[in-house]
Parts: C-alpha cells; structure tokens; sequence
C-alpha cells in the first residue's frame, strides 16, 4: 500500500470522535458517517485499479519534460505549504491561512492542460495555483508574509493572490464569489474573441450558493468558455458535504443546464488532466462550458486555526493511503519514465527553491506606510 507524503496533522483528534468540539454528543447522521468503513476510498481504489492500464498508456503518450513539470509542481506545491505550516506557527504570518495539503493533483492536473495565456480565478485556498500559474515562489511566500515584494505588494496576504501577467484573478474570500467572476472572464474572452479558456475552481460548499446555480445557467445558454472545477475535498469548514447537499453527485447538477459534465478522481494527476483537455477542446471549438467535479481530500484543517474536531486520525490516515504524489510516482516509474534518483532530484530541487522563498521573504521590507491608502477601494 503506498505510504502518504504528509503524515497526520497535530491539532485533529486521536480518538474515535463521539463527542465534538463543544462536547455534545455528535448527531446520528455524523456518527453513521464515521462507524461507515470509508466506502468513497475503496471504490476509488478499485477504479483506479481498473483504469491503471489506460493511465499508463496516458502516460507514455504525454512529453517527458511535461511529465516531470507535473510531478515537480505536485511536489513543490505539497513542501511549500508544509513550510507555510511550519512559520505560520512561529507567527511569520498572520491572519487565515488555507493549506491546499492533499489536493494538488486538481491544481496541477487541471491548469497544465492549459495554454499560459488562459485564465484561472479561485477561492482562498490559492497558494499552489498561484504558484502553477506562474507567480514565483517567492511573491506567493513574500505575500503570505505581507512583504512589499509580495504578488499584491503584501496587501492581499493568503487569500488574496493575484497577477494580470499570469492570467491569474485570484484568491477570493467569499464562499462561491469567484463563479461569477470566472463566468464573467469567459464572457470577456468570447466577446473580444481572444480564444482563451477560463478555469474556475472552487469547494463543493460554493456549490450550494446561488451564484454557482446562476453562473451555469447563463454560461451555458451564451456558450461561454468556462470550465468549472468543483474541487470536492468532502468539508466545507467542519460541515461534511453529506449533512449539507440534498444529492451527492456534483457533476450531475450540470444536467440541470444542459451542460458536459465529469466526475473525476481528484487523486489522479493523470485523471485530471485527461479530463481537463476534454474540457478545454469543448470550450475551444464552440465555447461550451464544462463542470467537472472533482473528488479529493484535505488532509489539514480547513484553516491553519481549526482544531479539526469534526473528523478522526483514521478517517485522514484512510484517505491518505491514496496520496496524489506517490500514485504518480508509482505510475511513472511502473511507466518507464521516472527512476527513483530522477524523484530524489526534484524533492532537492524543491527543498533549495522552498528555502529560497521563505528567506526572500524574511529579508523584503514590509510596505512602506505611504502606500496605505494606495490601492484600496472601499
Ligand atoms: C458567502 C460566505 N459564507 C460563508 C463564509 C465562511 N466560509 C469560509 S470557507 C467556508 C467553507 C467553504 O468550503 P468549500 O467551498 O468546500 O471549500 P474548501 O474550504 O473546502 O476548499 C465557509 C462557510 C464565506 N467566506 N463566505
Ligand atoms: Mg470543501
């Protein structure tokens, strides 16, 4: 069985839960949840299992050099934000911070199937995709430390990433906000005619809010070219998508609007980006808009400040045992394609890049006090 690259997080509870935080006892839907043998996981493994041949034939038709950068942004984006964690701790960043711990074959699956001139918008969980987007490691760190020489000149912080260069439209704060956003950017792309394609993740909780019903709707009847990423991580803060949405399946509300739809193991670097080209060649030929929901896990709080008290040690211990960064690297070298000094090279790389951004961090200066009323609009 392969062994997660990220072990359990301090902070979520040793024991089988029967009580939450406040000490009541947990109602009967939650505790049917957690005596339930984790059903979602040995499906996927059996899925996986099945496709493994065509993953691998995928594989062995994609660029080496493509291969690589996708194992190498995966690995970047898991050591970044364990060193987000770790000065996050030691009060080098203030206020909320969303790890992406668990989810990075979404980002990295989905946005490399793009062209550098597409778009992206996303929610506060937006370190790694900044980061796959092109802004360097060092902005993303310098804005998390709310430095000068961050991406938004350490005004945004965490949540709030953001370049015009790279195509990148943030970082939102409000659940569900950057659907309409997403959908507008699409519009603007089929109105100028650009021939750009607009990537739009957000968390299944968003999915609950009007704007996602809204946006659909519209993207579908003026053939827009967005490509919604619902990035189902299976929490929405400590609520599971079970005790919040009358009908699981994601993808299917697409049905709703006519509109393509996939479900897709979030799991599977290679899934995701299969998934994702299907999408890109819909929107590119005649503009339609595709939902693809996409099934992962987090494997830290839903903040860096949540105490996890909603969920157990086994439950994340489960879900890790289908790390997105060792399946594919498992994949790769059973492909061919990786040895184990080509994997030992890029976690080096990484290491020497990671240590580089926290300390550019450290030595920029804070923002000058005459850009406080710069930049701000309300
Ligand atoms: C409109 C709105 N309502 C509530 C909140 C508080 N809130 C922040 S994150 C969150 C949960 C969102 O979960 P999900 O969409 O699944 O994304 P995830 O955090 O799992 O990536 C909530 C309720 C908010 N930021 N905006
Ligand atoms: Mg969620």
């Amino acid at each position: 069985m392969a062994k997660a690259a990220t072990g359990p997080r301090a902070g979520i509870k040793t024991d089988t839960a029967t009580k939450n935080g406040s000490g009541k006892p947990l109602d009967s839907l939650t505790e049917k949840r957690q005596s339930a043998d984790f059903p979602d996981v040995d499906k996927a493994i059996a899925e996986y299992n099945a496709r493994k041949d065509s993953q691998l034939a995928a594989i062995k038709k994609t660029d080496k050099e493509l291969l690589r950068k996708m194992l190498y942004e995966m690995v970047l984006s898991r050591r970044f934000e364990e060193k987000c964690a770790e000065v996050y701790r030691m009060g080098k960043i203030g206020g909320f911070c969303h790890l992406y711990i668990g989810q990075e074959a979404i980002g990295v699956g989905a946005m490399l199937a793009l062209e550098p001139t597409d778009m992206v918008v996303t929610s506060y969980r937006d370190h790694a995709q900044a980061m796959i987007k092109g802004i360097s490691p060092g902005s993303v760190m310098a804005e998390l430390y709310g430095k000068a020489t961050g991406c938004v000149g350490g005004k945004g912080g965490s949540m709030h990433m953001f370049s015009k260069e790279h195509e990148f439209y943030g970082g939102h704060g409000i659940v569900g906000g950057q659907i309409p956003v997403g959908t507008g950017m699409a519009y603007a792309a089929k109105y100028k005619n650009t021939g750009q394609v607009a990537l739009c993740f957000f968390g299944e909780a968003a999915v609950n809010q009007g704007s996602f019903h809204e946006s659909l709707n519209m993207a579908q009847l003026w053939k827009l070219p967005c490509i919604y990423i619902c990035e189902n991580n299976q929490y929405g803060m400590g609520t599971s998508q079970e005790r919040a949405m009358s009908i699981r399946s994601i993808a299917k509300k697409g049905e709703a609007y006519g509109m393509a739809n996939e479900f897709v193991d979030g799991m599977d670097v290679m899934a995701v980006r299969e998934a994702t080209l299907r999408a890109v060649e819909r929107a590119r030929k005649d503009g339609s808009p595709t939902l693809l929901e996409v099934r992962a896990y987090r494997y830290m709080g839903h903040s860096m400040s949540d105490p996890g008290n909603y969920r157990t040690r086994d439950e994340i211990a489960k879900y890790q045992e289908r790390d997105p960064i060792v399946l594919f690297k498992d994949s790769l070298q059973e492909a061919g394609v990786l040895a184990e000094k080509d994997y030992e090279a890029i976690e080096a790389e990484v290491k020497d890049v990671v240590e580089k951004a926290a300390q550019f961090a450290e030595e920029s200066p804070l923002p000058d006090t005459s850009e406080l009323l710069t930049h701000v609009y309300a």
